[in-house]
């Protein structure tokens, strides 16, 4: 079993240097942490979206993986949040069990 750590590559650079505005140009990629741990770092296939969870106006970080668990981690005033499942009302964790 292969562990990949959680690279995503960063926002949409401007063309500043006389490239065209046309060309797309990405920053490097970068490990993302939430409350210093690697963000999806024990998942087998992160996949991340982002979206508002918690509807406080800030996108949130949703992670599923190849088994089908999901976790999400909060944007909150210092950065991301530690990750945790994403859990049904029955305080069980949301697992689309994709095998
Ligand atoms: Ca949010």
């Amino acid at each position: 079993m292969t562990l990949l750590p959680l690279l995503l590559a960063s926002a949409l650079a401007p063309a500043g240097d006389g490239a065209s505005s046309l060309e797309a140009r990405f920053a490097p990629p970068a490990l993302m942490t939430g409350a210093d741990k690697p963000l999806g770092g024990t998942k087998m296939y992160p996949s991340p979206a982002a979206h508002d969870v918690d509807r406080d106006g800030k996108l949130d970080l949703v992670l599923g993986d190849l088994p089908g668990r999901i976790t999400w981690s909060r944007r909150g005033t210092e950065g991301m949040e530690r990750e945790q499942p994403f859990e049904k009302t029955d305080g069980t964790q949301l697992n689309f069990s994709n095998w």
